[in-house]
């Protein structure tokens, strides 16, 4: 899904970015070929926040936005790395090639996690038309979900057929990762008590599909009965136009039920490409949040740079000392910044 207006291109640097031979424009033909060290180089180099790598980024950018991303997100421990291996294996039954970017904004250091998604997946490490990569925080808290998006920009460049993402949902994170997929799959597991109480907020209404995965387990029923209900109060619910989010019933390990998560986001895809109001409303509310996202995190880099993280300690100090209020301060700030 691209938002991009035809006709419009972004020049390519023929300068190449810092380390990497070779100029940006070769570097975006390496993709294109498929290079699987190329991406993971570049994804090393998004995680650390090389900042010469912008021009390539704009490049990718513009090229753009052809790549279905599936979204999976739930809590730890939901069967998200089973349920996303399974749907590898039946995106590889039907000839498509499949890329997996698995983030984990819960984790500063690339843990236990994901050496277990790593595990799961295992099986398609001998083939070439899946690539897996994970992203962690590494100190990026805020910026994790930009640096996503950022390696999703490398991975859509390699004309993969279909790309997962798979997210912890941990915190607000998880929706803003959420942001760059045009379906998103909220797993969930039998909960004991209120499966509605235990989503967080905004969860409800961000979700295309809704998947109780360890359907072996007691009270799945009951969780899908009780999120069904939730979901025909969403503020979409009663609008006959729009895509009614469906909840299905998976057991991931066992592989029952995929066949059912692949139809449903085959058939949310042919949703929006038959309603292209509704997935532009869409595509523009997800690239609003992520601009506003950006314009925080470009903000924060700025502040980063020499003098002006002195300045912010100041107006800190002046907003302390009540000589200055938050609204003259963030402008002041802005306005430096700006410079
Ligand atoms: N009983 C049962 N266990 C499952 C099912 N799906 C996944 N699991 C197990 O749940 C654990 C967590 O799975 P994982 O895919 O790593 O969850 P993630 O943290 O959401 O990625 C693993 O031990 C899986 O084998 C299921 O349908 N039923
Ligand atoms: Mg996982």
């Amino acid at each position: 899904m691209s938002d991009r207006p035809g006709g419009e291109s972004v020049a390519v640097t023929r300068t190449g970015t810092g380390a990497d031979p070779g100029t940006d424009l070769q570097i975006i033909e390496s993709l294109a070929r498929g290079e699987l060290r190329v991406a993971a180089r570049l994804i090393s180099r998004i995680e650390s926040g090389d900042p010469a790598i912008l021009p390539l980024l704009a490049a990718l950018h513009a090229r753009g936005g052809k790549t279905p991303l599936i979204g999976i997100t739930g809590p730890p421990g939901a069967g998200k790395s089973t349920l996303v291996d399974q749907l590898i294996f039946r995106y590889r039954q039907q000839g498509k090639r499949v890329a997996v970017l698995a983030v984990d904004p819960s984790s500063p250091f690339s843990g236990g996690a994901i050496l277990g998604d790593r595990i799961r997946m295992n099986r398609h490490s001998a083939d070439e038309d899946v690539f897996i990569r994970s992203m962690a925080a590494r100190g990026r808290l805020g910026g994790l979900a930009i640096a996503a998006g950022d390696a999703l920009l490398v991975l859509d460049a390699m004309g993969w057929d279909v790309i997962l993402i798979e997210t912890v949902g941990v915190g607000q994170s998880e929706i803003d990762i959420l942001r760059h997929a045009h379906t998103v799959v909220i797993v969930q597991t039998p909960a004991g008590g209120d499966a509605v109480q235990a989503l967080k907020a905004g969860v409800l209404e961000v979700g295309d599909i809704f998947v109780v995965n360890k359907a072996d387990a007691a009270g799945a029923d009951r969780t899908v009965s009780q999120l069904r209900e939730a979901l025909s109060f969403r503020s979409d619910a009663q609008e006959p136009e729009s895509w009614h989010a469906p909840v299905l019933k998976t057991q991931a390990v066992e592989g029952l039920g995929i066949d059912e998560l692949v139809l449903s986001i085959a058939a949310q895809a042919e949703f929006w490409r038959s309603h292209p109001q509704q997935r532009a409303t869409r595509r523009r509310l997800q690239t609003r949040l992520l601009l506003i996202d950006q314009i925080a995190e470009t903000l924060h880099q700025r502040q980063q740079a020499g003098d002006r993280q002195q300045r912010f300690e100041q107006l800190l100090d002046e907003v302390l000392a009540r000589r200055c209020d938050l609204h003259t301060a963030a402008s002041r700030l802005l306005d430096h910044a700006m410079k």
